[in-house]
């Protein structure tokens, strides 16, 4: 179990630099820690080379140069979870019932190891006990056979599935019958989606690995890449190395953004040394980011002015506004009409600092901006992100060398997921390529995203969720609700590497299915190790091949269990189901025929890095209902939560985050390093100022109570408070300790995804005796 010294400091005192011998160190550990030393030293140094596995830490590029490996901490903490000695078998279910389980942490369910058998809930007993493949396939098959509807079956995706498991999927939810498909993506970063199309035409970013060596400037927002992305904060160190402006904004210091040494640099780790990364580092309110850009967009546009009104030329690209773009002049005039009040107030930033950090984007060349959750995780996050789109605009910075717009993704392939079909809103025009390939009539009525999925639960509509990866249960708001929501289903069936909440609460029907992770090699009937792909967050696609045995014989890929449920299903329609799962460049032909893009599929994909899927955006061509991309022209939100918390004593905004320790709900260890707290996740991170004024000392402890005006009470139970550099009236917290306070009820508008970075809460003290 899980133990909790308490020892924290404030983040002033944590002052070495991120990455460097700490990375090193901790990564040790864990290799140590997961009971395969040697195994796993191998296993790291084939991590994103042409010859081994995709790295399952993050979306970030695999460079075409460079170091033999790209180090990197977490990547490290990624496979060694996956490639660990322990295990999770029947003998360990047969000794623990499921309610019993359903008390243990996130932590202690994963550090039982790996799955090793498929099993089946025993309602009788509140057990998991083993059982057949083929006869799980064939009572899975069966129920989902005899719905009367396939719109009562949810199919969630979470974003390590390759495209090859992902476009199979896809096909048989769809040769089933409906569009339900949840997906991780729709609480991470579907704004993104959105709002590029609007705005360009495509929902992906446009730069490529390269770019990031040609810009002048990056704007980095609500993003920590030291933890998140830390491979980027080598691309963004090479960048500040050259003279490059490193802007961030974000409310929290984060120390990976300050100062990094390279784990690569051997030089600068024996002598201590190390790069400061941020030239200039901006702490916007939470849900500050559109103000701010609408304030940079004003300070642009009046250094503008002053060139025209001194007879000297303009600032601005209007080569590229005039011949690329609609709205320009509505978009102009909208910035005119906000005022410096307004802005200053809603981004919490001083109009100097505005001014300053828009001559940055003045003096560069080429600019780049990056954001990922605390852009995303907002109710404005569409219209922050068309706005960012439109700064960028003004100067013509996208489409071009070293320019462009960069939303770094999460989950390694949850953009390919996106690509191959995994959509409940699918194109028509995807649909009308799959009914041509596969000849059957594909469902063309929208499905469920997450919170659809949710909703059709709660009111009995839905009698079936499949989960291919993840942890919906912890990963969705309101975890009690969902709690309720997934236990009274009919059947729930999770495709999974390792135990986690999700799979202890059984509907009437419960099954775990094993599956072979990315590190391990999947030999077909002939005995050939087969490969598949997945596509970064600058659209590379490139293979992936395991190089380790697999943690049980009895594992399957994720391919082969798709084919075996949708054989029990459908038998074998549309598509020879086995046949396609023993042989991967089948399943890639069929996905080459759909998707165009794709050509020569099995061909470039055993080229070393794969290939670049065309972006029109990227290439200027504006897929947008006005062939021209296109400027936003609203105007900013009335007051974003840090406003309405501020007329409320006591009130706070609470953003809930990712500690260095964790894969999103796969927690790691309890240790966040670069934030300076060390054996507890069960903290607040709040502005002294804030402390003294709720009357609270470093160490104290205190309920969180959400305040969402819809009768619900909602709780999280004692929080250690942590004093910590971050704007007044914001709040940080861990996810997924804190998803207990996120309303379901409360989502972005157009993008529906939960506001996870801007929930309104306060502090019940506890008493000392009851610390
Ligand atoms: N090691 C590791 N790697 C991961 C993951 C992991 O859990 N662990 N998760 C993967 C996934 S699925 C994803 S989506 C990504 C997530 O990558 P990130 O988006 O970096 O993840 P978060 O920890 O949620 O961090 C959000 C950051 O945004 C800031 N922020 C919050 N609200 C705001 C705001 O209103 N404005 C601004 N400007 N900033 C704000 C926070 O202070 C924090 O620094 O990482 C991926 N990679
Ligand atoms: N409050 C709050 N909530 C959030 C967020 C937040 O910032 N704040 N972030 C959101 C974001 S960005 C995301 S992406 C979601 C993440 O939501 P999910 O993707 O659903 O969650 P994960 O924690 O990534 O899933 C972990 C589980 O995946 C399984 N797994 C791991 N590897 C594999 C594999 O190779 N194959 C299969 N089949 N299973 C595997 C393991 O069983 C593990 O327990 O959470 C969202 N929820
Ligand atoms: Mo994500």
């Amino acid at each position: 179990m899980s133990k909790c010294n308490g020892k924290t400091d404030f983040i002033g005192k944590a002052s070495k630099a991120a990455g460097g011998w700490g990375a090193l160190k901790s990564s040790g550990k864990q290799i140590l820690q997961s009971g395969a030393a040697l195994t796993n030293v191998r296993t790291m140094l084939k991590a994103n080379q042409p010859n081994g596995f995709d790295c399952p830490g993050c979306a970030w590029g695999d460079p075409e140069h460079g170091s033999s490996f790209e180090f990197c901490e977490n990547g490290v903490k990624a496979v060694a979870w996956e490639a660990t000695g322990r295990r999770t078998t029947p003998k360990f279910f047969a000794t623990h019932t499921v309610s019993e389980l359903r008390g243990w942490t996130d932590y202690d369910l994963e550090h039982t190891g790996r799955l090793t058998h498929p099993m089946r809930y025993n309602t009788q007993t509140d057990q998991y006990e083993a059982i057949d493949w083929d006869e799980a396939f064939a009572e899975i098959g069966a129920t989902l056979a005899a719905l009367d509807s396939a719109h009562r079956a949810e199919f969630y995706t979470s974003g390590r599935a390759s495209n090859e498991a992902a476009f199979l999927y896809q096909l048989f939810v769809r040769a089933y019958g409906t569009n339900n498909f949840p997906d991780c993506s729709n609480m991470c970063h579907e704004a993104s989606g959105v709002a590029l199309k609007q705005s360009i035409g495509v929902g992906k970013g446009t730069v490529l690995l390269e770019d990031f060596e040609k810009a002048d400037a990056i704007f980095v927002v609500g993003q920590n890449p030291g933890t998140n992305h830390p491979r980027m904060l080598a691309d963004l160190r090479r960048a500040a190395e050259r003279g490059a402006h490193i802007v961030v904004l974000n409310p929290v210091r984060e120390r990976g953004l300050e100062r990094f040494a390279d784990p690569q640099n051997k030089l600068e780790m024996i002598t201590g040394g190390s790069e400061a990364i941020a030239s200039d580092y901006l702490q916007p309110r939470l849900g500050g980011d559109l103000a701010a850009f609408r304030g940079m967009s004003k300070a642009v546009f009046a250094v503008d002015d002053a060139a025209l009104a001194r007879g000297e030329k303009s600032v601005l690209d209007h080569a590229f506004l005039s011949k690329h773009t609609v709205e320009f002049a509505a978009y102009r005039a909208a910035v005119e009409a906000t005022s410096w009040e307004a802005i200053e107030d809603q981004s919490g930033l001083m109009r100097a600092q505005l001014e300053n950090a828009a001559q940055i984007y003045l003096r560069s060349r080429n600019v780049i901006t990056t954001w990922a959750m605390g852009i995303t995780q907002h109710r404005h996050s569409v219209i922050t992100i068309r706005e960012i789109t439109n700064f960028m605009m003004l100067r013509g910075h996208i489409g071009r060398e070293g320019a462009g717009l960069c939303p770094v993704r999460g989950h390694s392939n949850v953009q390919g997921d996106r690509t191959v079909g995994i959509n409940e809103k699918p194109s028509q025009a995807f649909l009308d390529a799959l009914e041509r390939e596969f000849d059957f009539e594909v469902p063309r009525v929208e499905g469920h995203n997450v919170l659809g999925a949710i909703g059709a639960m709660l009111d009995g509509s839905a009698k079936v969720f499949i989960g291919l990866g993840g942890n919906f249960a912890r990963a969705t708001p309101d975890s009690p609700v969902i709690a309720k929501a997934l236990s009274g289903l009919d059947l729930t069936v999770h495709v999974a590497t390792k135990l986690n909440h999700s799979h202890l609460l059984p509907g009437k029907k419960s099954y775990i299915l094993p599956c072979l992770g990315r590190t391990e090699i999947d030999m077909n009937s002939k005995g050939v190790a087969q490969i598949v792909t997945v596509e970064d967050s600058m659209s590379m696609v490139h293979g992936s091949g395991g190089i380790n045995q697999p943690a049980s014989k009895l594992l399957r890929s994720e391919i082969a269990i798709v084919a075996g449920i949708a054989n029990a299903t459908l038998g074998a329609k549309p598509v020879n189901w086995l046949e396609l799962a023993d042989d991967y460049d089948l399943i890639r032909d069929h996905i080459e025929r759909v998707l165009p893009d794709f050509y020569d599929f099995n061909k470039r994909v055993r080229v070393p890095r794969g290939f670049h899927l065309r972006n029109s955006a990227a290439e200027r061509e504006w897929k947008t209902p006005s062939g021209k991309a296109t400027f936003w022209t609203g105007a900013m939100p009335e007051a974003v939560e840090h406003q309405q918390a501020r007329g409320v004593a006591g009130h706070s905004v609470l953003q809930t985050f990712r500690s260095h320790d964790q894969y999103n709900t796969t927690i790691y260890g309890m240790d966040d390093r670069y934030r300076g707290v060390y054996g507890e996740r069960q903290v607040v991170f709040v502005n002294p100022a804030d402390m003294a004024e709720i009357g609270v000392e470093a160490g104290d402890r205190a309920d969180i109570i959400g305040q969402f005006d819809d009768g619900i009470e909602r709780v999280a139970e004692n929080f250690r408070f942590v004093p910590y550099d971050i704007p007044r009236g914001c709040v940080a917290g861990y996810y997924p300790e804190m998803n207990v306070l996120v309303p379901l009820v409360s989502f972005g508008d157009e993008s529906y995804t939960p506001t996870s970075k801007s929930v309104i809460v306060t502090f019940r003290k506890k008493t000392k005796l009851a610390a």
